[in-house]
């Protein structure tokens, strides 16, 4: 008996993708099973509501905005755009994408943390927290670096995410440094609220004895659940919910974003004039499609905030392997990344392409490796080589030779066959296997094409065109199974093929089982192609824009590297006191000759000084005449082009130095502490 049709309302979500940069391969990883899995159940009789929306908050979005100069709205507004529009163009479609900085979400949030405090789950702690004191704030999350307290490898404040990958509380994290100025922070204690998740050790153990999904998830979150730190949920932060009763305090992105699925179907059920309830509130079943890099979050936090609130926790979580690109992990700073616009859709790759890669590379909770080359070999092997060779020559012979479906019956064998590969191929989904699933189907093209070949309708059709009818009709009610069968695989072609059979209906919402009912005769075109070869000189294209980007990614870390090698060491006040920095004015100015980057500089600093300074390239030497400048007195003597300069200009380090000066003018030879 397979899990669906069920009684029972059903609804599927994806992972919120943070509305913060673009969509790259391995999104897809979760957003297209995700509509696979959605398009198969409505092919088994089965209603679901289908949601996803952008992760609109979190340190990560304010710090990017404050890089752009921009607000995080516009950004967040930027991208959800950008997602809308490459889940149409992928044909990844969710009955609703929300946004989780939403009046809805901000009301749902507000409702849900009431209720936990309500209900006694939630309670103020201080604790000791990084501040800046040069910028003069918390420095939440993302805005503190530093090293991991568990593995010691450099990590984020609230991950470590280059080492062993653990959940970091505020506080936490060691060697903290401002992200903004880069100064070591200082740790200074704020009354904070935490959410008391170790009371829900006994709810968790017993709920995880049942929630479905796939093992990957379930079984690290068994692990989990034994031993359970109460988790810190409001952040210094302006940008986010607000904390209720708190101006100065937001709940961290994590509350927020996955109550998200439950106001996107509140946005959903108002449009629609559904009933969210009978999802959030009653018996149901919520299917969760994530990575696997947020198992702990989906079923550990969620589903004891969920019980605490008085909500339905989820019925399984579907958690997907990582991505790796030519065998290398997924890196976007290391050039190992796939975009899905430039790199994919705007090359004019057709979307169903990538959605069959994703579902049959590999098991669904393994690591899925994307490389151009396997792309290729799947696709002409596979896509065109096996399916659409057997949809093409199939009903070209037919059209051809008998100008339409024949009339007569299908074999029982025929049938049989199909029922078996439906049976496979729903069993397949029930676990998650998308892989599985695609085999079988392919499978049954290969039966299809052996048939067709064992046959030799070609020969019959001058020997015996009854015998032929009917090998011919077997072989359309096999080519009706496949286009059904892979509907929710590849829908833009099997919509095509559905077309050019001319089987009345949508295809889009046929059951499986009407493969099983017998293709009408009726008259035929000649069938376009709908797979078509790749060819190698296009690959080598694909494969030069990604080595280009790798090693671009390649020389910018070997800079950082050397920058980082040069970081300065600490000295104490007394050496700083050797430094002889003065006030000055410069008296005059004028080019050196053969130098178009330095100026001979007359300078007052309480003794006149000939200073050489590399600034000629931004500065006029008039226009700096009678200005006060920065000095730095006792420099070393040295000769440039031949001109003496004792001591140097102070400015800061951009393109065209900016040069330092006093606030307000001071005597000329003033020192500078
Ligand atoms: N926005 C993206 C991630 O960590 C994060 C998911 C939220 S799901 C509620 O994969
Ligand atoms: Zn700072």
């Amino acid at each position: 008996m397979s899990n669906f049709p069920s009684d029972k309302p059903v609804l599927v979500t994806c992972g919120l993708p943070y509305a913060n940069g673009k969509c790259h391969i391995g999104h897809l990883r979760t957003y297209v099973p995700g509509d696979i899995f959605v398009r198969s159940l409505r092919k088994q009789g089965q209603e679901a509501v289908f949601v996803c929306g952008s992760d609109a908050h979190g340190t990560p979005i304010v710090v990017n905005a404050e890089e752009l100069k921009i607000t995080p709205t516009e950004l967040v507004n930027k991208y959800h755009k950008h997602f809308e529009s490459i889940f149409k163009a992928m044909e990844v479609e969710f009955s609703i994408f929300g946004n989780t900085d939403s009046p809805t979400n901000h009301a749902r949030t507000n409702s849900i943390v009431e209720a936990l405090i309500d209900r006694g789950y939630v309670y103020p702690r201080v604790i000791r927290l990084a501040y800046c004191p040069y910028d003069e704030r918390f420095l939440p999350d993302r805005y503190v670096e530093g090293i991991c307290p568990y593995c010691a490898k450099p990590a984020r404040g609230d991950e470590c995410d280059q080492g062993c990958g653990k959940h970091l509380e505020p506080g936490e994290i060691k060697n903290a440094k401002c992200r903004i100025c880069g100064n070591p922070a200082e740790y200074r204690e704020q009354e904070h609220f935490f959410f008391k998740l170790s009371s829900f050790g006994g709810f968790l153990s017993d709920y995880l004895k049942t929630l479905g999904g796939t093992s990957n998830a379930i079984n690290y979150a068994k692990e989990w659940a034994k031993e359970l730190k109460d988790w810190c949920i409001t952040r210094n932060l302006e940008w986010g919910v607000r904390f209720p009763g708190h101006e100065d305090l937001v709940v961290y992105v994590w509350v927020d974003a996955p109550i998200g699925y439950i106001s996107f179907t509140e946005e959903w059920a108002k449009k629609t004039g559904g009933d969210w309830e009978k999802y959030w509130r009653r018996d149901s079943r919520i299917i969760h499609f994530i990575g696997e890099d947020i198992t702990y979050h989906h079923c550990i936090f969620w589903p004891a905030m969920l019980k605490g609130a008085g909500y339905t926790p989820p019925w399984a979580v579907v958690a997907s392997g990582m991505l790796k690109i030519d065998d290398k992990k997924f890196s976007k700073s290391r050039g190992y990344v796939v975009w899905v616009d430039e790199d994919y859709l705007d090359h004019g790759f057709h979307p169903d392409l990538l959605r069959y890669y994703i579902a049959n590379y590999t098991s669904h909770t393994k690591e899925l490796n994307f490389s151009w080359k396997v792309f290729q070999d799947k696709v002409n092997n596979e896509l065109v080589g096996a399916l659409g060779n057997f949809l093409h020559r199939t009903q070209h012979f037919a059209q051809k030779n008998f100008g339409a479906v024949p009339d007569g019956k299908v074999d029982k064998e025929i049938l049989e066959k199909i029922k078996v590969t439906i049976e496979t191929v729903v069993a397949a989904l029930d676990e998650y296997e998308f892989k599985k699933a695609t085999d079988a189907m392919m499978e049954l093209a290969a039966y299809g094409n052996s048939y067709f070949q064992s046959r030799e309708p070609w020969a019959l059709i001058k020997t015996d065109k009854d015998e032929c009818a009917r090998v011919v009709k077997n072989c359309l009610q096999i080519g009706k199974a496949l286009i059904l069968l892979f509907e929710p695989t590849l829908p833009g072609n099997m919509e095509k093929a559905w077309k050019q059979l001319r089987i009345p209906g949508d295809v889009h919402s046929a059951r499986f089982e009407d493969a099983l009912i017998e293709i009408p005769a009726g008259e035929l075109k000649v069938p376009e192609i709908l797979f078509t070869k790749i060819e190698d000189k296009k690959i080598k294209e694909m494969e030069a824009i990604l080595d280009k980007r790798i090693k671009i990614a390649m020389s910018k870390e070997k800079k950082h590297e050397e920058e980082a090698k040069e970081e300065k060491t600490e000295i104490t006040y007394e050496e700083f006191q050797k430094l002889d920095i003065r006030v000055g004015k410069v008296l005059s100015a004028e080019p050196i000759k053969g130098s178009d980057k330095l100026l001979k500089l007359e300078v007052d600093i309480g003794e006149k000084r000939q200073i050489v300074a590399g600034i000629a390239k931004s500065h006029d030497p008039s226009e700096l005449v009678g200005r006060q400048v920065v000095v730095m007195a006792n420099m070393k003597p040295a000769k440039l082009f031949g001109v003496e300069s004792r001591g140097m200009v102070l400015a800061a380090d951009v393109e065209g130095a900016v040069l330092l000066m006093p606030e307000k003018e001071v005597k000329e030879g003033t020192r500078v502490r």
